[in-house]
């Protein structure tokens, strides 16, 4: 990485401690991925974006900015990139996954709180992370209780808006979920001095679709007998996926789904013959998390499918513009893709969620199910036992992990998971009993 010293300090960062973060990604990222025997070529591109990930974009979102444009920053799903996109704006993924901020998170929260929000506010407080010191304004979501609280006390560092989301489907909760949108627009159109306008509304709906459609499409090939693909370099495709331009996130993943579905073609696999396939379901995994995938990967299976934020639940559908003629009917669209089909515990009931679960274990022949949740998530913890019953119902295996981002659980951790992968054999795999491989 250049030196990029000076724009750290235009953002006001505390220098001294950013260079001992910088310090320990390089040996962190190398030890969890350089590792991997036989990765895509396309991957290339990927780890070149997280030796970046605080120099390039972040030059190119202050670049974005000099030409008057603004940088909004969300640690949700729910909020919806294209209104950002519509209205010049760029949206970046703030969800911060490193221990590093923990302690500082600690300073101003409490310590029986999810990592997921005290990494994030940590991340502030520290001011050691360069995407915080750029964003013009950060949308929260009050989806959990932890996360409202913490917006107060984000409030008073940052320029903060809390979309209001209900907690129920349903009309209600739709009429809500809408309006909370329309609300937002408003916000959005303030900060950024643009209308949207059903062109660029239009556009936008367009290009975000092509992110997930090709999010969607490199999935596919982890649908094969030969896995292409590891379930870490997938994830570290998706983590990119929350603050890359766009267009050359689109172009890059394209590159990479072509490689993939090339290798299926060959039968070129990055597992050996009878690895056990799994499905991780639960919190979000953001960058720089990557522990409970290493562990599984180096225990003997392979993580084929994510079902959560920064996996299925961010690509899966689409936004449906077929007969709208203004920008409220696009609102519309957009609100019901967000609102229908994305399964968050903080809704309830979500049975959605389970269906989810057990229509991907079929579509990617999963043999059993992980569970992870991040300590304190309560909504995800108290889901477990449903999704347990629903699963134990389909015979489907499953094991319950809660974990935070330190490496001291490590391993235990892997002491579960191994115990589990060993107990997926025949006959223990009712839903692969008779089945045809997919390719
Ligand atoms: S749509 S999962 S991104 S809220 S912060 S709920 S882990 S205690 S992130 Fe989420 Fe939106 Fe839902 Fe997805 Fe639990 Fe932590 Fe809360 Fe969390």
């Amino acid at each position: 990485m250049a030196d990029y010293h000076k724009m750290w300090k235009g953002l006001n960062m505390d220098l001294a401690t950013h260079d001992q973060l910088c310090a320990a990604l390089p040996p962190a990222f190398e030890q969890v991925f350089l590792t991997q025997q036989d990765r895509p070529l396309g991957m290339d591109y990927f780890n070149m974006v997280i030796a970046e990930v605080h120099g390039l974009r972040i030059q190119e979102l202050l670049e974005h900015k000099a030409r008057g444009g603004k940088i909004i920053g969300s640690f949700c799903i729910y909020v919806p990139e294209e209104i950002v996109l519509a209205l010049g704006g760029i949206m970046v993924g703030l969800c911060a996954g490193s221990e590093f901020w923990v302690p500082a998170g600690e300073q101003v929260l409490p310590r029986n709180l999810c990592p997921l929000i005290k990494a994030g506010i940590g991340a502030k407080v520290s001011r050691t992370c360069p995407y915080f010191q750029s964003v013009d304004l950060i949308v929260g979501e009050n989806t959990c209780d932890g996360k409202k609280k913490a917006w107060e006390v984000l409030g008073d560092m940052a320029p903060t808006y809390v979309m209001d989301l209900p907690n129920t489907k349903g009309e209600s909760g739709f009429s809500l979920f809408r309006k909370s949108m329309a609300d937002l627009v408003k916000k959005l159109e303030e900060v950024t001095g643009n209308r949207l306008d059903f062109d660029r509304l239009n556009s936008a709906i367009e290009t975000v679709e092509r992110k997930r459609a090709v999010l969607a499409r490199l999935y596919e090939t982890r649908k094969a007998q030969s896995i292409p693909i590891s379930g870490l370099d997938m994830l570290l495709a998706s983590q990119v996926a929350f603050y890359d331009d766009a267009e050359r996130f689109i172009t890059q993943a394209t590159d990479l789904a072509k490689e993939c579905e090339n290798r299926v073609k060959a039968g070129q696999t990055v597992f050996p013959e009878g690895t056990r396939r799994l499905l991780v379901t639960g919190t979000p995994i953001v960058v720089p998390n990557w522990k409970v995938h290493k562990i599984i990967e180096t225990s003997g299976a392979a993580v084929v499918v994510e079902e959560n934020c920064t996996g299925t639940r961010y690509f899966e559908s689409r936004v449906d513009t077929s007969g709208a003629s203004t920008v409220e009917q696009l609102i519309d669209a957009i609100a019901h893709r967000y609102f229908d089909r994305i399964h968050c515990a903080c809704f309830s009931p979500n049975e959605g969620r389970a269906d989810d679960v057990i229509r991907l274990v079929k579509e990617y022949d999963v043999d059993g199910v992980v569970g992870l949740n991040l300590s304190f998530c309560t909504t995800y913890q108290v889901e477990n036992e449903k999704m347990r019953h629903r699963l134990q119902s389909e015979g489907i295996p499953f094991l319950a992990l809660e974990t935070d981002y330190a490496a001291g659980d490590e391993g235990q951790l892997r002491t579960r998971i191994e115990a589990f992968i060993e107990s997926l054999t025949p006959p223990c795999r009712p839903i692969r009993q008779g089945k045809e491989p997919h390719q």
